[in-house]
């Protein structure tokens, strides 16, 4: 009789530390799974993207060359992508900066990716001679 008991209690106690077991590996796998989904957040950054065309207007036989979009507002930090389309003339595009330039083409998408890491209000200009002087910039402003 004794020893039926003793049996059973171990037997008992057996299956106990097995649940425990179990119990403490699944507890493992989730913190795991955790950590690999922060791992992941922290490597997605947070993109804005922009579309302009850069042209020349000509008003009553004057020049104004100019982009579509004259104002571009992002938080620091982001990443931010800015497609430029030339449709007339001959343009590039520049942000002093955050050292960003391109020679844009005709009738070609150029793009320019940078991450917003200073705050503040920044210039993107058209270096061409007298394209600045006539209108041929925007701002970027970058918030905290
Ligand atoms: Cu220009």
């Amino acid at each position: 009789m004794n020893k039926k008991i003793i049996s059973f209690l171990v037997i008992v106690g057996v299956v106990l530390v097995l649940v425990v077991l179990v119990r403490n590996n699944n507890k493992n796998i989730s913190v795991k799974e955790n950590k690999v989904e922060e791992l992941q957040s922290d490597t997605i950054e947070n993109v804005k993207e922009f579309a302009m065309t850069s042209f020349t207007e000509i008003k009553d036989g004057k020049y104004y060359p100019q982009y579509s979009l004259k104002d571009i507002e992002v938080k620091k930090g982001d990443r931010v992508r800015i497609k430029i389309m030339v449709t007339s003339g001959m343009h590039d595009f520049k942000i002093d900066e955050y050292g960003v330039y391109a020679d844009t083409q005709m009738n070609k998408e150029s793009v320019v990716e940078f991450v917003a890491d200073k705050t503040g209000e920044f210039v993107y200009y058209c270096t061409k001679p007298g394209h600045r002087e006539n209108g041929h910039w925007g701002t970027i402003k970058v918030t905290e």
